[in-house]
């Protein structure tokens, strides 16, 4: 009879919902998602650097219009002492950014570790001249003080960025 066969199915139905088999099924989309987390794509280039093999030349203390200049080491920009400034200072007709980021880097002529702040010079476009992509312990965006990958002239009254600076901070005792 129709009657009995509706009943069965909508019996069915419901135990398929609510049983032992949806729980497992739920389950099962758990597990995948506790396997499949840890592989999403995170920024980690910046510890690929010294996984090619080998052993890194490291930073140097003499040019500082070179990216391994020590001070350079979580850079991300063109360095103003190839634009008309220095590793310190802005070039004429730009200003140093409100805000910045901040790294520590190893000083190879006397063995310490220096905090740097890595200020944008901002009101020109873009210098182009030695660009910079060190990034050492540089982190994505979620912990702004030590990501670079931002235009930090954004609070500035021009948000035009031309180049980076490297200013020490402090030094680690
Ligand atoms: N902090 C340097 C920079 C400026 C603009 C865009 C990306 C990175």
């Amino acid at each position: 009879m129709w009657l009995d066969r509706f009943f069965e199915h909508q019996t069915r139905r419901a135990a398929q919902r609510t049983g032992r088999r949806s729980m497992l099924a739920t389950l099962g989309k758990l597990m995948v998602g506790t396997v499949a987390l840890p592989v999403l794509p995170f920024d980690r280039s910046a510890h690929a650097a010294g996984a090619h093999g080998g052993k890194a030349a490291g930073p140097q203390a003499k040019d500082e219009t070179a990216c391994d200049y020590w001070r350079y080491c979580a850079v991300d920009g063109f360095l103003c002492s190839c634009c008309g400034g220095s590793s310190t200072t802005c070039p004429p007709g730009t200003e140093p950014s409100r805000v910045s980021w901040v790294g520590t880097c190893h000083n190879p002529a006397d063995g310490k570790d220096y905090m740097v702040s890595y200020n944008d010079c901002c009101g020109k476009t873009t210098c182009g001249r030695c660009e910079c992509n060190t990034n050492e312990r540089e982190r994505p965006g979620y912990r702004l003080g030590v990501h670079n990958d931002v235009n930090w002239c954004m609070s500035n009254d021009s948000t035009m960025f031309h180049c980076t600076t490297s200013i020490i901070l402090g030094v680690q005792e």
